[in-house]
C-alpha cells in the first residue's frame, strides 16, 4: 500500500519492525491479549485448550517476525534454495519444540508458572499432527529442524493460511498438439481445475535467527460455490463438485511399503507436486534478471521416494509448455535440479501406475515421459543394442497392464540417487536397480547414486523428550553447544566410568520410567514395575520388522518362567515387553500379529506366577508423543528385521541417543551405529544379508529345523493358550501364521517363512539372554549406555543435511 503521504507509511513500517518484547510479563500480556480478543474467552470462561491455543497465538507472532525477517534475509541474499517435496511429514507435537527452539523455554516457564499454569499441561492440549505413515514422513520432519538449524537456509495455532497464494491445477482433459511458428506446440486443455492453496508453517530453527516454511497445500474447488448452480436445485452437483476437489487434501493414504494404486493417490500426488513447483518457479522467476541457465543454482529439489516423482514430467511440462523453452534445454535444467531419495528395498514399494490412468488423468505428462523414455531407450540402445537390458530399463512396463514405473522416471530425471544407509545403498545399486547402476558404471559415472544415512534431531529426541539428560550433557560439557554439534558428546566418554555420572545416569533413567509409568497408567490403564527392564519395539507394524518373532520370544519367555519354581523365578530378570506401531489398514497379516500381541499380553499380566516378572504390552496408537515418552525410558529396544530389508530404521538413533542399547540383525543403520558406540554396545544376531538366499534356498527344499525352544512356543499357540475355543477365529489365525512359517517346499512362489523368523529365533533368544546377564552388572550396563549415548555424532540430521547440502554445492560450481 502506499501511503498519501510518506510519514504515515514511515510511522507504520516503524511500528512493525518492532518485535515483540519476550520478557515472562510480556509474554504473560500478550497471552491475555490473545486470550481475550483472538479467542474471544472471557476472564471467567476459558478452558485448558483455549490457554493452549492462546499460547499457540503468543508463539506464532514471533514465529512470524522470524519467518518474516528469514524470508526478507534469503530474497536480500539471493541464496539457493532447497526444496522437499515429500507427501508426508510427521511432525508431532509443536509447542514445545517451537518454545525450545526460539530459545523462549525459561520466559515460558516463569510467565506461565506465575499464572498458575504447567507449560506440560499446555503441551498435553495439542493434537499431534499425523501427516505421516513411519519413519519416511518422520525423517522429513527431522529434516525440517535440522535445514532450519544449520543456517541453511481448525487448525492448528501455528500455521498460516495464504488466500494469496494460490495455483491453478489441472486435471484430467485433452492435449492438442499445433504446429505454430516452426515449432511443434502442445496445449493441455478442459478437463478439470483445482485450486491449490498454501498453509505456512513456520519451522524455527535452534540457536539461529532462521525460520524455514513447511508450506502445506489445501484443495479447493476453482469456483466459488456455484449459487446458482444450486438455488436451480442443482444441489448435488455444486455440493459434489465441491467436495471432490478438497478431497485431494482430505486424507493421507495409511499404506507403507506397499503402493495403493487407486486414483486418489495420484491424483494427491500430482497436487502438491504442482502447486509446489509452480511456488518454487514463481518465486526463481522474481530474482531481478532471472536467467534460466541459473535455475540449478538456485533452485535444488529432492524426491522423498517414489510419491512425488511425478515431479520430473510436471517440471518439464512448466519449463517447455509454460515457460517455452526448448525441449533438450529444460531437460538439462530439470536433470540438473532434481534429486531423488530410496527409502526401500520392497519392490512392491516401488509406484507404478496404469497407462491407462494416467492417459485419463494427466495426457500432457504421459505425452512427456513417453518423450523422455523414447529418447532414453534411443541411447540405451547406441550402447548396448537390443536386448533384455532395454526392456528392464524403460520407463514403461510391458505386460497385461501397461505400467509407468515411477522409480524408473525418478533415476533417469535425477541428478543424483540416494539410499539411506550404507547397507541399503549397496543393495540399490545390485537389486533395486542394477541395470541402472551398470549403466551409470559403464559411462563413466559410479558415483550417480550415493549414500545418505539418516539421522535424527537431538532437538526434538533429547532435549524436549529427555530435558533430565539434555540438563546432564550441557553440566558435563559446561554449555549447549552439543545440541548443535554433537560432536561435542564425545567428551562424555572421559567420563563413562564416572559413579557421579553413573548415579546421575541412573536417575535420569528412573525418571524417565516413572514417567512412562504414569502415561501406561493413565493412557491404557497398565502398570508397570519401574525397576524392570524396558524392552521396547515400535515402528510401523510389518512382517520384515519381525514383530511376530519378538511375540513368540515373549511366550518363550513366559514359558521358561511357569517351569520354574518360585525361587527360581525371584533371580529371574524382570522385563516389560511393549510393542506399538500402526498397520496399514488393509494388511490382514499385520492386524493378526497385533491380536496376538495383545492376546499374549492378556495371558501373561494376569497370570499370578509370572506377573511380577514379566509383563507385556501392546500400546495403542502410536505417534511421535507417544515415542517421546517411550524412547526415553527404555533399556533395549528391538530393531530386528531380517536382514537387508529395513532400508535405514531411524527410531535406532532415538532410543540410543537417549541412553538405550539396541537387540538388533546386521541390517539398515544398525551396522553404523554398531560401528560408531563400539561393537559391545549392541546385542547382535541373526543371519547376514549375504547368507539369506542361501537359507531361502535351503528351507524351500525342505531343510529348515525348528528350534525345540520354538517348536513348543508353536505348541503353546496351538493348543490354544492364547485364544482357543473362547475365540475360534482368532485361534485359527494364529494357527494359520505358524503353518505359514513352518510351510517348506517351494510350490510355485513359496509362501513360507519370507523373514527368516524360525532361521534366527535361536540366536534371538541367545542375544536376549546375553541382555540379560549384562542388565544384571549394572555399572558395566551403565558404562555402556553412556559410551554408546555419547557416540552418536553422526546420526543428527544436521550431519545428513550438511552432506546433502555439500552434494548441492559440488554439483553447480
Ligand atoms: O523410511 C522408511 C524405511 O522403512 C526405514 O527403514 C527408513 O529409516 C525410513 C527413512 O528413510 N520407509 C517408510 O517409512 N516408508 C513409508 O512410510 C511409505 C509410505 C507410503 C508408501 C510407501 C512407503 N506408499
Amino acid at each position: 500500500v502506499e501511503g498519501q503521504d510518506g510519514n504515515r507509511m514511515e510511522r507504520l513500517q516503524q511500528l512493525m519492525a518492532t518485535y515483540e518484547p519476550n520478557d515472562p510479563e510480556s509474554i504473560q500480556k500478550s497471552f491475555a491479549r490473545h486470550l481475550e480478543y483472538s479467542l474471544a474467552c472471557t476472564r471467567f470462561k476459558f478452558t485448558m485448550q483455549d490457554a493452549y491455543r492462546a499460547a499457540g497465538l503468543v508463539l506464532r507472532d514471533r514465529l512470524l517476525e522470524s519467518l518474516n525477517d528469514t524470508n526478507t534475509y534469503y530474497r536480500e541474499q539471493d541464496v539457493k534454495r532447497g526444496y522437499y517435496l515429500s507427501a508426508e511429514y510427521l511432525i508431532g507435537r509443536h509447542m514445545q519444540n517451537a518454545i525450545a527452539n526460539l530459545d523462549l523455554e525459561q520466559q515460558f516457564k516463569e510467565a506461565f508458572e506465575d499464572l498458575g499454569m504447567k507449560l506440560e499441561e499446555l503441551f498435553s492440549e495439542e493434537a499431534d499432527p499425523a501427516l505421516g505413515n513411519g519413519g519416511l514422513g518422520r525423517l522429513a520432519a527431522c529434516f525440517l529442524d535440522s535445514m532450519a538449524t544449520l543456517q541453511l537456509g481448525d487448525g492448528c495455532p501455528f500455521e498460516i493460511p495464504r488466500p494469496d497464494v494460490t495455483y491453478p491445477v489441472r486435471f484430467y482433459g485433452t492435449v492438442q498438439d499445433t504446429y505454430e511458428n516452426g515449432k511443434n506446440v502442445s496445449r493441455w486443455v478442459g478437463g478439470e481445475i483445482v485450486q491449490a492453496m498454501a498453509y505456512d508453517n513456520p519451522i524455527p530453527g535452534f540457536d539461529t535467527y532462521n525460520t524455514n516454511n513447511l508450506r502445506l497445500w489445501r484443495a479447493l474447488p476453482s469456483k466459488e460455490f456455484d449459487l446458482d448452480a444450486f438455488s436451480s436445485a442443482q444441489f448435488q452437483d455444486a455440493i459434489t463438485q465441491r467436495r471432490k476437489a478438497e478431497d485431494l487434501s482430505a486424507v493421507l493414504y495409511p499404506n507403507d511399503a506397499t503402493y495403493a494404486g487407486k486414483e486418489l493417490r495420484l491424483r494427491q500426488q500430482y497436487f502438491f507436486v504442482s502447486a509446489s513447483l509452480q511456488d518454487l518457479l514463481r518465486e526463481f522467476i522474481k530474482r531481478p534478471n532471472y536467467k534460466w541457465e541459473d535455475l540449478p543454482e538456485k533452485v535444488a529439489v529432492q524426491m522423498n521416494d517414489t510419491h512425488p516423482t511425478i515431479a520430473v514430467a510436471e517440471m518439464m511440462r512448466l519449463l517447455v509448455d509454460v515457460q517455452k523453452l526448448e525441449w533438450d534445454r529444460a531437460w538439462e535444467l530439470t536433470r540438473k535440479c532434481l534429486n531423488y531419495t530410496n527409502h526401500t528395498v520392497m519392490p512392491e514399494a516401488l509406484e507404478k501406475w496404469p497407462v491407462e490412468m494416467f492417459e485419463r488423468m494427466l495426457p500432457r505428462h504421459l505425452q512427456i515421459i513417453y518423450q523422455i523414455n523414447g529418447i532414453w531407450i534411443q541411447k540405451l540402445l547406441q550402447r548396448y543394442g537390443d536386448g533384455p537390458i532395454i526392456a528392464a530399463l524403460s520407463i514403461v512396463e510391458e505386460g497385461d497392464v501397461k505400467k509407468i514405473r515411477m522409480g524408473h522416471l525418478a533415476i533417469i530425471g535425477a541428478n543424483k540417487i540416494n539410499g539411506v544407509a550404507a547397507i541399503h545403498t549397496e543393495i540399490i545399486k545390485k537389486e533395486t536397480f542394477p541395470e541402472y547402476y551398470k549403466w551409470c558404471c559403464d559411462n563413466g559415472d559410479p558415483n550417480k547414486i550415493v549414500n545418505m544415512t539418516n539421522g535424527v534431531t537431538p532437538r526434538r529426541w533429547i532435549h524436549c523428550a529427555n530435558p533430565a539428560l539434555s540438563e546432564i550433557f550441557t553440566k558435563y560439557l559446561g554449555s549447549q553447544e552439543w545440541l548443535t554439534d554433537m560432536n561435542k558428546l564425545k567428551e562424555m566418554l572421559q567420563y563413562k566410568e564416572d559413579p557421579k555420572l553413573h548415579e546421575e545416569w541412573i536417575a535420569m533413567k528412573k525418571g524417565c520410567k516413572a514417567k512412562l509409568a504414569d502415561w501406561l497408567k493413565s493412557t491404557m490403564d497398565l502398570e508397570i514395575d519401574q525397576d524392570a527392564l524396558i524392552d521396547i519395539q515400535i515402528k510401523r507394524i510389518h512382517e520384515y520388522k519381525r514383530q511376530l518373532m519378538n511375540i513368540l520370544f515373549v511366550i518363550h519367555r513366559y514359558l521358561e518362567l511357569k517351569k520354574k519354581s518360585p525361587s527360581e523365578r525371584a533371580s529371574f530378570q524382570k522385563r516389560v515387553v511393549l510393542i506399538g506401531g500402526k498397520a496399514a489398514s488393509a494388511y490382514v497379516n499385520a492386524k493378526i500379529i497385533i491380536k496376538l500381541i495383545n492376546n499374549v499380553a492378556k495371558v501373561i499380566n494376569n497370570d499370578p506366577d509370572t506377573k511380577q516378572y514379566l509383563k507385556c504390552a501392546f500400546v495403542p496408537n502410536y505417534c511421535v508423543s507417544a515415542a517421546q515418552v517411550m524412547i526415553p525410558a527404555s533399556d533395549i529396544s528391538e530393531h530386528i528385521s531380517t536382514a537387508g530389508t529395513e532400508a535405514s530404521g531411524t527410531s535406532n538413533m532415538k532410543f540410543v541417543m537417549n541412553g538405550g542399547l539396541i537387540v538388533g540383525t546386521m541390517d539398515g543403520a544398525n551396522i553404523e551405529i554398531r560401528e560408531e558406540c563400539g561393537h559391545d554396545t549392541m546385542f547382535i544376531f541373526g543371519c547376514e544379508e549375504h547368507q539369506v538366499a542361501g537359507i531361502s534356498a535351503r528351507a524351500q527344499e525342505g531343510h529348515y529345523p525348528i528350534d525345540n525352544r520354538l517348536q513348543a512356543v508353536f505348541d503353546a499357540i496351538r493348543n490354544g493358550k492364547f485364544a482357543g475355543q473362547a475365540e475360534p477365529e482368532a485361534q485359527s489365525e494364529f494357527e494359520s501364521i505358524i503353518s505359514r512359517l513352518c510351510n517348506t517346499r517351494a510350490a510355485g512362489t513359496w509362501d513360507g517363512d519370507r523373514y527368516l523368523v524360525i532361521h534366527d529365533f535361536p540366536s534371538f533368544i541367545d542375544a536376549q539372554a546375553k541382555v540379560d546377564e549384562t542388565y544384571k552388572n549394572r555399572s558395566l550396563w551403565c558404562k555402556l549406555s553412556i559410551q554408546a549415548a555419547s557416540s552418536m555424532a553422526q546420526f543428527s540430521t544436521d550431519r545428513t543435511i550438511s552432506e546433502y547440502a555439500k552434494a548441492c554445492e559440488s554439483r553447480t560450481t
